[in-house]
């Protein structure tokens, strides 16, 4: 089994993270730990995060920064420091139960057969919550199938989707430094690049559970500003190709 690292990004999460860390490490994974990036989280979160740490120093870390800075910048961190200890396997996850903590084996496991892993809600078995909307259910699939697949005219299903596992050589060579996106582009910009470098993901599908507590901040702003992200990353990627892989040993 790979030495595993799942990072989850916090903000407000003080009534989820200590179910989803117990849930993640009763799981049948061997090597696998949880990195939390807390961003100052007002509820607290951040202390919750560390008398977690506390009761498992061999399995939970936490990095604290000092106020909410997105969650790009969040992965990108968790991802640094991942490389740095030597982790295998790099998973990243919500801390609010949309991803379910009992599929992490199903995608650690499609990981040997692909660069990177997507819990998919866009492929044949993959589901969202039936209490979205019919407006949310048509945002995210515009964004996904219409949006971002004429645009990047990308293969994978689920662009946006965060529940991922990536393997190291992968984020090496990817060259984490080129990514400029923070809010749910990210999803797409990091997909992209690693698809115009040529590597290859595998869609597992997943049921999308809308979030158990906590309030959704999703508004038609934040939509638009993604749309003309999507834009962007192509102008900044679409000539990439797999010669243009960073090189580590
Ligand atoms: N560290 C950090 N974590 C964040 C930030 N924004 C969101 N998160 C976390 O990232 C994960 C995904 O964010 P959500 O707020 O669930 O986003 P969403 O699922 O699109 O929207 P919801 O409908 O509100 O669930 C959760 O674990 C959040 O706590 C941030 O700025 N910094
Ligand atoms: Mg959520």
């Amino acid at each position: 089994m790979p030495k595993t690292l799942i990072v989850v990004p916090t903000y407000n999460e003080a009534e989820n993270i200590e179910r989803l860390v117990s849930a993640l490490l009763s799981l049948p994974v061997p090597d696998l730990s949880i990195l939390i990036v807390d961003d100052n989280s007002p509820d607290g979160t951040g202390k919750i995060a560390d008398s977690l740490a506390a009761q498992q120093p061999e399995r939970v870390y936490v990095i604290h920064r000092e106020g909410k800075q997105g969650l790009g910048t969040a992965y990108l961190q968790g991802f640094r420091w991942a490389l740095e200890r030597g982790y295998e396997a790099i998973g990243q996850m919500d801390a609010d139960f949309s991803h379910n903590p009992d599929d992490v084996p199903r995608l650690l496991a499609a990981l040997d057969r692909a660069d990177a892993v997507i819990g998919s809600r866009y492929v044949t078995g993959g589901r969202l919550d039936e209490r979205w909307s019919i407006w949310r259910r048509l945002l995210s699939w515009w964004a996904n199938r219409v949006w971002v697949g004429l645009i990047l005219n990308s293969p994978v299903h689920d662009n946006t989707g965060g529940f991922r596992m990536w393997r190291r050589e992968t984020l090496l060579g990817m060259d984490l430094d080129r990514i400029r996106s923070n809010g749910y582009v990210f999803q797409v910009e990091i997909t992209y690049l690693a698809l115009r470098l040529g590597y290859r993901f595998a869609e597992v599908p997943i049921y999308f559970a809308d979030r158990k507590y906590g309030r959704s901040k999703m508004g038609l702003r934040i939509q638009l500003e993604a749309a003309i992200g999507v834009l962007k990353v192509r102008h900044r990627y679409r000539s990439l190709t797999a010669a243009q892989r960073a090189r580590h040993a």
